[in-house]
């Protein structure tokens, strides 16, 4: 029987190699002992980040990261089913969360949003490169508590702020928390752009709306 350290780094390694079946099959063996929180954290975005370390280092090219993203999503997929269902009953609260204008990147804020539902939230996920009136637009309509926003690139982290910006400018500041999250994001520039909070994964992305939601 495998110790959970090494059911970690075979989930890990699986990402690593890009292959989907191995993933789906790392998966398979975590799920009798681990909580999907945990298969997603601490293996399968870990082999994503190595994935990231690599590419920067020029070790691997485009379509490798592009095929280890793809076979983190289907483990993801996977474990959806497996999440608790977010009840009406239970509604924590409405939160609109998508990825910033020019960012294609949306598995890290994928994850948010199923660990936000999965918890109970209410969540209307809208994509990625968002317009940033795209999200004030919907958080109105919905008539949110929380827009979340993801932002993987430097170039891109602008977007967090423009949507706060835009917040101010329709005198909505108060009524609507706003999340941020993202590899560049952190806690000072969250402090910076007059963010409610940072999290740094999805698991913390919970807490942190319960924190403030509840
Ligand atoms: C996978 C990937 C891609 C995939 C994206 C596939 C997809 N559907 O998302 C593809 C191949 C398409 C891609 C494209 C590009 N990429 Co890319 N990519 C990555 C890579 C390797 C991993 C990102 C990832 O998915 N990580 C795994 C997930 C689980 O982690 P995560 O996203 O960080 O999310 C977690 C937390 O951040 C947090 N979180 C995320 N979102 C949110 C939101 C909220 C509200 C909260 C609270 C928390 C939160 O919780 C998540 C779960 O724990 C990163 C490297 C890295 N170190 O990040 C580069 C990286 C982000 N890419 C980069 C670049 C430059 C590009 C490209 C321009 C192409 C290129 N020349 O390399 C294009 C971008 C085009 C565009 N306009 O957006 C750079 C950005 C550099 C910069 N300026 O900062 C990086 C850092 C790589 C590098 N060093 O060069 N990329």
């Amino acid at each position: 029987m495998a110790t959970n350290e090494e059911l970690i780094q075979e989930l890990s390694d699986a990402v690593i190699s890009c292959k989907r079946d191995a993933v789906l099959a790392a998966v398979e063996k975590a799920k009798k002992v681990m909580e999907p929180s945990e298969i997603i954290d601490k293996g399968l975005s870990a082999g994503m980040n190595q994935v990231g370390v690599l590419f920067e280092r020029g070790k691997l090219f485009l379509p490798h990261v592009m095929m280890a993203a793809d076979a983190m999503t289907a483990g993801v997929n996977f474990l959806e089913a497996d999440l608790p269902a977010g009840t009406e009953s239970k509604k924590l609260g409405v939160i609109v969360n998508g990825t910033v204008e020019g960012d294609v990147h949306d598995i890290g804020k994928s994850i948010v949003s199923t660990m936000l539902q999965s918890a109970g939230f209410e969540v209307y996920d809208l994509g990625r490169d968002v317009p940033t009136k795209n999200f004030v637009e919907k958080a109105k309509e919905v008539n949110a508590n929380m827009i979340g926003l993801s932002a993987l690139m430097t170039t891109t982290l602008q977007g967090q702020r423009e949507v706060i910006d835009l917040l101010k400018e329709e005198g909505l500041r108060n009524k609507i928390k706003v999340m941020v999250g993202g590899a560049p994001a952190t806690q000072a520039w969250a402090d910076k752009i007059g963010a409610d909070c940072y999290a740094e994964n999805a698991s913390e992305a919970v807490a942190k709306a319960k924190e403030l939601l509840l």
